[in-house]
Order: C-alpha cells, then sequence, then structure tokens
C-alpha cells in the first residue's frame, strides 16, 4: 500500500508539530523535503499556496494545515486518542495547542532572527535549493528567508519588544521545565494536541536552533528531554493521560501565562473579525484583518489581527458550549482559576470553518 508523504522540513514550526504526532500514531509515512520544486509542482497546485506541512494520503487526498492532519487520524484511530476525554483536560489541551500555534511563534520568531540568523540562511538554503552548495546556496537561503523575516515584526518580534520578549520566554521554560520533572507530557504519560501545539515552536526554532537550543538545554533540560521524546516517542499510541481529570498544579501557571499574554489578543479578534465581515460583506475571509495591541511583560505593541486564530480558538469555545452540568461546572473552576472567565461568555458573531485549505464564514 502506498504510504503517506509528509513535504515540510526540519526547520519548519508546523512541520515539527505534524511529524511528533505522526511519529507518536506510528503513521507509516514518508517524509520529503518541500523545495522549490515541490512548491511549484505539488504544495501549491494541491491547495493553491506555498504553505507546509502537506499530507498526501494513500488515496491521492491532501491535507494542509496540522490541526486538519491530527483530525483525520484522530477519527480513524479513535482507540489511541491524542485528545483528552476529560473535560478540563480537554479544554486545556485546545488552549494550549492555540497557544503553541498562533501565540509562541512570537518568542520563535525573535530567537531564530536576532539570535540564528546565519544558521537559519543557511537551513532555507538547504530546503529551497539542495541542487547549490556553498555561498551559492547560502545566498538562495538568504532570499528564500526574507518572506518570513518579513513578517516577524508585524507577528510582534520587534527590536523594542525583545527585552520582554525572553523574559517571557525564559520564564516560560522555568514553569514547564518545573512541569515535565514531574509529568513526561502536559495531561500524564500521553501527549495531547496540547503538547503537539507546543512542540511546533519549541523543536523547529526553539530547540533546534543552535543558540536556542543551548538555552533550552542550560536552562530548561527538561523541556529539552520533553521535546525529543515528542520527536521520537519511547512508547507510540501508549500511556495515558492522569485519571479523574486532574490538571496538574504545575501547568496553572502555563495556562495563566496564555490567558494573560494572548487571552486578551483573542477577545480582540473575535471583534475586530465581526466588524470586518459587517464592513465587508460578500467578501472572502483575507489572511489578515488589521493591527492589534498586545502587552508581554508590561510592554505593549501592536501585532497583526489573523482570522485563522479564531478557528483554533473556536475548537476551545465549542467544545465549552457542548458541556453540561457537572463537567461544564469544573472547565468554569478551572477557568476562573486561570484568568480565563471571559471565555465562559465569549459570543463569536462571525465563525469561521475550513473547506478546501480556504477558511470560510461558517
Ligand atoms: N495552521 C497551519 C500553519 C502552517 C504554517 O504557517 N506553515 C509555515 C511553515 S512552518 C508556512 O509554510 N508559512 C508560509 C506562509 O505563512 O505563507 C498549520 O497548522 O499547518
Amino acid at each position: 500500500m502506498a504510504k503517506y508523504i509528509l513535504y515540510g522540513g526540519q526547520l519548519s514550526y508546523f512541520t515539527g508539530k505534524a511529524r511528533a504526532y505522526l511519529n507518536w500514531k506510528g503513521v507509516d509515512y514518508e517524509e520529503r523535503l518541500a523545495t522549490r520544486d515541490i512548491y511549484a509542482s505539488t504544495i501549491i497546485p494541491r491547495i493553491g499556496y506555498p504553505m507546509i506541512p502537506l499530507l498526501i494520503t494513500p488515496d491521492d487526498e491532501a491535507i494542509q494545515d496540522t490541526t486538519e492532519i491530527i483530525d483525520y487520524f484522530e477519527a480513524r484511530e479513535p482507540a489511541s486518542s491524542v485528545i483528552p476525554t476529560g473535560a478540563k483536560q480537554r479544554l486545556a489541551a485546545h488552549l494550549l495547542e492555540l497557544f503553541g500555534d498562533e501565540w509562541l511563534v512570537i518568542p520563535a520568531m525573535h530567537y531564530r532572527w536576532a539570535h540564528n540568523r546565519d544558521f537559519a540562511y543557511s537551513e532555507f538554503g538547504k530546503i529551497t535549493a539542495p541542487e547549490l552548495v556553498g555561498d551559492a546556496q547560502f545566498e538562495a537561503g538568504k532570499k528564500a528567508a526574507e518572506k518570513f523575516q518579513g513578517v516577524v515584526a508585524v507577528l510582534g518580534a520587534t527590536p523594542e519588544m525583545a527585552p520582554a520578549i525572553e523574559e517571557s520566554y525564559e520564564a516560560l521554560l522555568d514553569e514547564l521545565n518545573a512541569h515535565f520533572s514531574v509529568h513526561p507530557y502536559l495531561f500524564g504519560s500521553r501527549p495531547s494536541i496540547g503538547d503537539f501545539g507546543l512542540v511546533g515552536p519549541l523543536y523547529a526554532h526553539l530547540y533546534r536552533d543552535p543558540a536556542s537550543g543551548d538555552l533550552m538545554k542550560s536552562r530548561a533540560p527538561e523541556v529539552a528531554k520533553w521535546v525529543e521524546r515528542m520527536q521520537s516517542p519511547p512508547e507510540p499510541k501508549g500511556g495515558a493521560f492522569l485519571a479523574n481529570d486532574e490538571i496538574p498544579e504545575t501547568l496553572l501557571p502555563v495556562l495563566r501565562r496564555m490567558m494573560r499574554e494572548q487571552g486578551p489578543c483573542l477577545v480582540n479578534l473575535v471583534e475586530q473579525l465581526s466588524a470586518w465581515k459587517q464592513a465587508n460583506p460578500g467578501t472572502d475571509i483575507p489572511r489578515m484583518i488589521g493591527m492589534q495591541p498586545f502587552t508581554v511583560e508590561g510592554k505593549t505593541a501592536q501585532r497583526i489581527v489573523l482570522p485563522y486564530t479564531q478557528w483554533m480558538l473556536q475548537h476551545a469555545t465549542d467544545y465549552f458550549a457542548s458541556l453540561e452540568g457537572d463537567a461544564r461546572d469544573a472547565v468554569v473552576g478551572l477557568l476562573e482559576s486561570i484568568g480565563g472567565e471571559w471565555l465562559t461568555d465569549l459570543d463569536i458573531p462571525a465563525p469561521v470553518k475550513r473547506e478546501n485549505h480556504k477558511l470560510v464564514w461558517a
């Protein structure tokens, strides 16, 4: 039988997330480098725009988007699920996937482009121009990296924010280090969608980029070991989530950080997207719709507003809306304890969904 093919690269945030998941799920797949030729011959023709990772199934279905890749396998193999069944654990797992996917891009981009620039150029060279060598490959990498470098500042990783971003990231490393010195994964001995979300930034940019890897290994060795477990799982499809829907105490500081930093931006995104829809009837949803303020460790700047982020948020809010009785009460209690009360009565006037690799109004 034909294998699954994952097009991506070691330097890519979201390929790291997909690879970690496929390895844990024991999927028989082959990873292929997304070279310039692959973008032209396969990625753009199949999904309409240049983005990785792209998974091609044995039935020749193309799936771009790591959350959709995970959903695809979870539906086929629910027995070894990375989605916890306990209400608090599941809601927290959705939130931490959202945090990893859509927020930790700020420290990831900052550290790559402020502290690992030449390494990144040479890695971009290897992926886009494998036929070249030496300086020619490095220059090709520099050119290919321009697109990614160009968005670093609008994502919020500006030179003015650098000290605050580093302060926050180092504190996050300390929090995660304390957690992973007690638990192998976020919610016990089985990784969850939250673990896969976090390993996106914490593998390619913050572990594999050399200066960032040195920082992680010296300051937070338990986090580095978790990254290694995530990429090469010692027990694929094994382990279990903690009993009684327990949220470990050591995770609370991480959840509070997420709510403190990302929470206000999520509320603002929902408002902006609703206003945008009203102002632009019948228009396709663009990739970005405006700017918003964000605050990290007391410092404020502006960053872009991405409608896609609301789709990730809706995984948490849709799940919350499905809860009743004790399960709902337990989740409300958790949200109150982490500064996430806003989520309990959040109204999303302009919900979105994904269809054929595009975001559309739901
Ligand atoms: N939400 C997507 C994000 C994928 C993504 O941003 N991939 C990056 C590389 S790690 C990319 O190809 N970016 C190109 C772009 O943003 O135009 C996913 O989960 O797969």
